[in-house]
């Protein structure tokens, strides 16, 4: 049977959650879809901390059976087969296409044959996101675009979730834990030599795994070293630090199950940390003009609304978002890990219910003409 040729087009902002998001989205298009993935990104050196197989020094190459093509620059287009446009076209987080692929896409003539084209847009639980997702957008060339947005409603795009990725993990009872185990992966502008400070005079052992990231300046500071790397082990008090390497999103995924809290960050860890089922503690992308905060409160509103110890949640976020964690509010989320926990993990299950991103965008690609 011929495969149905989707192309997802990936720029790399800033970080790791632009290519995060479009190759596990490319995976479970193409293993679970049935569909021949050409993912083009224009930075193979930042996405080999993602795709760890990829050989930055070719400009094309299979990866877990995804085609994975440098995206050239201008100048270079012509070589790159842009001429030959997919079915489906999916513009990643409006990083825009090619000049000669929207060309070779406007030449298109037959209705039955014209690559669909659909841009991909951050995840958010504000409520507008309803009104905008699946809406199409004219454009001058002639062509549609069609916004997509994920979102945590039946009305939106729906999460990225891959059909194994709730398993039988799911732990409730876990009021006895001696030590917490805690991850740790946020942005340097977090208040981490408070979280620190107050893990250190915590009621209760932590183990605190840090994924090598640009945060670890602050622990070497905090522990008043000049330098900290991957292996080593650092304690205070009741802390106790492991520098861990950047996972693969798998083993990744698997540390989050395993952690009794997650500290995440930006789309595609905050999504996953949903998935683990474990208490969290979610740091927004920093934007202009308190977007992010706006985006905060809107999640909380959402995923807390039935909780009866929301205002320890809603504390906790905001004192690491606003940078003014104490440990008062740090011991006040321990005493209430129970709650959060079975809370957690009860929304985690009602969210999976609702179809998946990638389900879901087949389907809306199959409707549109
Ligand atoms: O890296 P991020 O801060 O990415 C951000 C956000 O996506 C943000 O919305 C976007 O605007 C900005 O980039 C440009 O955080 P995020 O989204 O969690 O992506 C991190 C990815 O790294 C995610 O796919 C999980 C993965 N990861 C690993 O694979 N191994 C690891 O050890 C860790 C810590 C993360």
């Amino acid at each position: 049977m011929i495969k149905q040729r989707w192309d997802i087009f990936c720029k790399i902002v800033d970080n790791f959650g632009d290519i995060g998001v479009c190759w596990r989205l490319a995976r479970q298009l193409q293993s679970e879809h049935g569909l021949q993935i050409r993912l083009w990104i224009d930075d193979l050196v930042v996405a080999q901390k993602i795709i760890p197989n990829i050989n930055f020094a070719k400009s094309s190459q299979v990866c877990d059976e995804i085609i994975i093509l440098k995206w050239p620059s201008v100048d270079k287009e012509d070589d790159a087969g842009f001429a030959l446009a997919a079915e489906v076209v999916i513009e990643a987080f409006s990083c825009g296409l090619p000049p000669a692929y929207l060309a070779a896409m406007v030449q298109q003539k037959s209705p039955v044959s014209k690559t669909k084209w659909i841009n991909l847009e951050y995840l958010s639980a504000e409520p507008w996101v309803a009104d905008f997702h699946a809406k199409p957008s004219p454009q001058a060339n002639g062509l549609t675009r069609y916004f997509y947005f994920p979102g945590f409603t039946d009305a939106t795009g729906g999460l990225i979730r891959e059909r194994d990725t709730l398993g039988s993990h799911y732990d409730n009872s876990r009021s006895d834990i001696e030590t917490l185990k805690v991850s740790l992966f946020c942005y340097p502008h977090a208040p981490i030599h408070d979280l620190l400070a107050a893990m250190a005079e915590s009621n209760q052992q932590i183990n605190c795994y840090v994924l090598a990231s640009s945060i670890l300046p602050q622990i070497a500071d905090f522990f008043g070293k000049e330098t900290i790397d991957i292996g080593d082990n650092l304690s205070q008090k009741n802390l106790h630090i492991s520098v861990l390497p950047f996972f693969s999103q798998a083993d990744y995924d698997a540390l989050l199950r395993d952690c009794d809290i997650n500290f995440v960050r930006g789309e595609d860890s905050w999504v996953r940390a949903i998935w683990a089922g474990k208490p969290f503690i979610w740091q927004p992308y920093f934007q202009d003009e308190n977007t992010h905060i706006k985006k905060l409160n809107t999640f909380l509103d959402l995923f807390y609304a039935d909780f009866e110890a929301k205002q320890v949640v809603y504390e906790a976020h905001s004192a690491w978002v606003l940078a003014q964690l104490s440990n008062e509010v740090w011991q006040s989320y321990l005493d209430n890990l129970s709650a959060i926990n079975a809370f957690t993990c009860q929304q985690s299950k009602k969210l999976a219910k609702l179809d998946d991103l990638a389900a879901k965008l087949v389907i809306f690609c199959n409707k549109i003409l």
